[in-house]
């Protein structure tokens, strides 16, 4: 159950599976204080991934830019704290990638509904990349695309499904990744949708 698509970028199969009845719950009490809704990119597009955060930072994207925010733009408010559950799981994951010590301290939450993609990219905003980014799959499946360091390098694909946890650190932290358009499927427990959690250290 755990594939290492490179030393620094491991994947953990089914490893939130025991925990994934406590992670919904914990996700609608987040959503109650801090929907999920589609952010605009500095050019003037909408996400087609609705999004929310917990945690002491939250990434937001608007017409001025995307940046780690400790308020909620709706509401003004802060994000809803980080469940221990969440940094639990993570730093559990971390170590067993070989990342020792991992205290995330923010959260985005994506949720994609079939036919939403999110396109190749880089995680640049925090700012300490020798910090992994642990990533979280629940619900319907997709395909993740895993780049190289430029935008041209041909790109893996890994199939993603629900309880799948990444570990995404060292010398793969800066590759460029994103997912193809999610195909039509329903899953027991979301319906139509897919939820990633990624769990980072903003600061
Ligand atoms: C590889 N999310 O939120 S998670 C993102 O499935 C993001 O929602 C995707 O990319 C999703 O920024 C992919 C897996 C992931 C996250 C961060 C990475 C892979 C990564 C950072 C470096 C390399
Ligand atoms: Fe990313």
């Amino acid at each position: 159950w755990r594939e290492e698509l490179s030393p620094g970028a491991v994947v953990l199969r089914g490893f939130a599976l025991p925990v994934e009845g406590d992670i919904l719950l914990e996700l609608e009490k987040i959503f109650s204080v801090a929907p999920l809704r589609h952010m605009v990119t500095s050019g003037g597009f909408r996400m087609s991934v609705a999004m929310s955060n917990c945690g002491k930072y939250g990434w937001v994207s608007d017409r001025a830019g995307y940046r780690y925010d400790a308020a909620d733009p709706d509401s003004g408010k802060r994000w809803p704290p980080m469940p221990a559950l969440f940094s639990t799981l993570a730093s559990e994951a971390a170590a067993l990638a070989g990342f020792s010590d991992f205290k995330p301290d923010a959260c985005l939450i994506n949720r994609y509904d079939p036919g939403a993609r999110m396109s190749l990219h880089q995680d640049r905003d925090e700012r300490d990349f020798s910090q992994p980014i642990v990533s979280v799959s629940l619900g319907i499946p997709a395909v993740f695309l895993f780049g190289g360091m430029r935008r041209e390098d041909k790109a893996m694909r890994i199939s993603l499904t629900h309880g799948d946890v990444v570990v995404w650190g060292g010398a793969d932290r800066l590759r460029y990744h994103g997912v193809l358009p999610l195909k039509m499927a329903s899953h027991p427990s979301l319906g139509e949708h897919r939820i990633n959690l990624t769990l980072r250290k903003a600061t």
